[in-house]
């Protein structure tokens, strides 16, 4: 296969999506992840596919809650494992956190290909969904089937790009939950207690870097960010932001006589 010519304008776009589809071939994301991705592209389509200010202060509110909390847990699934699977390694081993393999479309053949993938970056700690299960009330997809040692025992959950009826039964049960989700009207952006609008490609890197920036202050200091972020207020100001590019987009489609 031609892969994609560097001068192609839309380069970096582009080869993310090679990432998912070589996932797809592999084994490691579903043909559903696809679509899923196609939607998120949508929206970074029109943000700009910049990190706008709104999405820094959720990465830095994010960092603050992932070094407070005493058990945090990454979620992965096929496609986080396929656009950023050494990311996330590196950011659980910032944060010393196990990474855990969550699966809407379960099945065990991806569990098993997702951890060893995990672990041919260099994870040390996956936990899978085949031994010592448990699940999460209320909930009837894959996603319900967790690690006792993992997401059920962990007080903040860092779920990229996900899908919202297990965000809005994790926070049931008491746990800070952190997604990256570039919809921000997804019911996973609006249940989860801190959300990233922003690719994943982007947003996971950032926190790593956030992460390590604040690792040393004060307990006091990173509870202050917390206090200071506003998810809903947050959406809101990325909403606006979306507003106003459809806004500029229209009036050039004007100049043009469309
Ligand atoms: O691997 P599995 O079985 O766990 O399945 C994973 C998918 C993604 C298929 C599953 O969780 C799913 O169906 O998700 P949804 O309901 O389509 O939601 C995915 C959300 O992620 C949507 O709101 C998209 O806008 C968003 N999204 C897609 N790609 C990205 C993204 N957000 C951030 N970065 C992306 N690259």
């Amino acid at each position: 296969m031609v892969g994609v010519p560097k001068s192609h304008p839309r380069y970096v776009s582009l080869t993310i999506r090679e990432r998912l589809v070589e996932g797809f071939r592999k084994g490691i994301v579903v043909p559903e992840g696809l679509m899923a991705h196609g939607r998120g592209e949508a929206f970074d389509y029109i943000i700009g596919e910049v990190t706008h200010e709104p999405a820094r202060r959720a990465v830095r509110a994010a960092a603050a809650q992932l070094l407070l909390s005493r058990r945090p847990v990454i979620s992965v699934n096929g496609n986080t494992a396929a656009l950023v699977g050494r990311e996330v390694v590196e950011l659980a081993k910032e944060l010393n956190a196990p990474l855990e393999v969550n699966l809407f479309y379960w099945s065990r053949d991806r569990v098993e290909r997702i951890g060893e993938l995990l672990r041919s970056y260099g994870a040390t700690e996956v936990l899978l969904p085949l031994e010592d299960v448990e699940e999460i009330p209320g909930l009837e997809s894959g996603r319900r089937l967790v690690s006792k040692k993992g997401i059920y025992c962990a007080d903040a959950v860092f779920v990229p790009l996900e899908d919202g009826d297990r965000t809005e039964k994790l926070v049931a049960m008491g746990k800070a939950v952190i997604a990256v989700d570039l919809n921000p009207f997804s019911r996973t952006a609006r249940a989860a207690t801190i959300t990233i609008v922003d690719n994943v490609v982007r947003a996971v890197p950032e926190l790593t870097r956030a992460v390590r920036e604040l690792r040393s202050s004060p307990e006091d200091e990173l509870r202050g960010i917390l206090r200071s972020f506003d998810n809903s207020l947050n959406l809101a100001q990325m909403v606006s932001i979306i507003a106003k590019r459809l806004e500029s987009f229209a009036s050039f489609g004007e100049s043009l006589g469309d």
